[in-house]
């Protein structure tokens, strides 16, 4: 009998190991380790390439890189987001010395709803942290409108949504900055990541000053700072990587077309991203889970882990339900209807490139048989 292997909600894409090799000879020969060496440089211009857009930061981790986007723009303390989200999303703001304002998602993208946003907005408010959640794009057309109408910063994190695009034009090239991340669990990885776009090359000059302590020169520190340094290490995990991604997003809408036929006409399951989505990325697959499925989605996600099935239940708890936000003015129990329950529906099926037909068929069968 064959050995029943563990899946998890998702598994690191790593580039061949002779790939990665040549550069570690690199880095041990010229011993700059970090501290913006060649590596990082070419990762940058090698992902300026690839993503289509001009100036890009990268950082140690996105959480990094939004704190110092959130400090970098704007006035006021407020920050409009979304509480479906990670929970980076909104520590973030608390590191960046704002206040979150938690506003409603849309019940079909479930991306942050504009005209929620627009509620919230007071002469306090700085900026709109939005999040292309689970790689689907926010209502770019509507957020700008009204960060420009009331002169806001427009931010996205943009974590999962590295290589998106939209009316084919890259998604990241929408809002102020956007952040992207690289962790292990992300479609494109440096083991530890992450990117900040920028419009212009100002802002990105200051973005990697404020990754380095605020340092223009040795004598001119004109910033406060933080070490958000990308290591040459990292980069190098990055640059052997990027060829491959494209083929690993590829394999991803494989997975995905497979869970979308074979989840197909089961009651009260609806996949959020249908697998032809123009643009999309396929970085994970959340179902929903209806009232009319015979078992709600925590019983659900038992049931899978007494399989060996670690699907997740991205994203739960609720932000605005943990200890640190629930008593904020804007996560009231009346407010944020479509985000609760959100929260308690969606479950993030296994997903990666090689995830092979006949395990994914044991998450399908699952699923199907309950
Ligand atoms: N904004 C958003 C919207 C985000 O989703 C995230 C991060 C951020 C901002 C912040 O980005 P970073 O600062 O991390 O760059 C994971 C990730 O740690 C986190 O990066 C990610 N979002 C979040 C959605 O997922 P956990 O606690 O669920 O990860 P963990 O360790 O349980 O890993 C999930 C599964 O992946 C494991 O069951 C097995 C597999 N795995 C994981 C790692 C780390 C591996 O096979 N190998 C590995 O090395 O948070």
């Amino acid at each position: 009998m064959t050995e029943r292997v563990p899946l998890f909600v998702t598994r690191p894409t790593l580039p061949p190991l002779a790939e990665m090799v040549p550069l570690l000879e690199q880095i041990w020969q010229s011993r700059t380790l970090t501290n913006y060496g060649p590596i990082h440089c070419r990762l940058e211009d090698a992902l300026c390439r690839h993503l289509g857009v001009e100036h890009i930061s990268l950082v140690a981790n996105a959480t990094l890189g939004l704190i110092l986007s959130l400090a970098c723009l704007g006035r006021g303390e407020e920050i409009i987001t979304t509480p479906f989200s990670f929970v980076a999303t909104c520590h973030s703001i608390w590191w960046a010395r704002c206040k979150a304002v938690f506003a409603d998602v849309d019940p079909v993208t479930l991306n942050i709803d504009p005209a929620a946003v627009e509620r919230q907005i007071t002469p306090r408010t700085r900026a709109i942290l939005a999040v292309h959640c689970f790689g689907v794009p926010c209502d770019v057309a509507a957020l700008r409108a009204i960060a420009d109408r009331h002169g806001l910063a427009l931010i996205y994190d943009a974590a999962h949504a590295f290589g998106v695009r939209k009316d084919g034009r890259s998604i990241l090239e929408h809002g102020d900055l956007s952040i992207l991340s690289f962790h292990a669990t992300k479609v494109f990885n440096t083991i530890e990541g992450g990117a900040v776009i920028a419009r212009d090359r100002e802002t990105k000059n200051r973005i990697d000053r404020l990754c380095n302590f605020g340092i223009q020169d040795e004598a001119t520190i004109p910033d406060i700072g933080m070490n958000a340094k990308l290591s040459e290490l990292h980069a190098a995990a990055g640059l052997a990587l990027l060829p491959h991604v494209d083929a690993a997003i590829e394999a991803r809408g494989r997975v995905s077309r497979r869970y979308w036929t074979g989840l197909q006409g089961v009651p009260g399951i609806r996949c959020l991203c249908a697998p032809d989505l123009p643009g999309h990325n396929h970085h994970a697959f959340p179902i929903i889970v209806e009232d009319a499925y015979p078992i709600d989605r925590d019983e659900l996600y038992t049931r899978l882990r007494a399989h060996d099935i670690f699907a997740r239940r991205y994203f739960h708890p609720l932000i605005a339900d943990l200890p640190t936000y629930r008593d904020l003015p804007s996560s009231q129990p009346d407010q944020l209807p479509v985000a609760r329950d959100a929260a308690r529906r969606v479950l993030c099926l296994p997903m990666y490139p090689d995830l092979d037909a006949d395990n994914q068929q044991r998450v399908i069968d699952l699923i199907r048989s309950q």
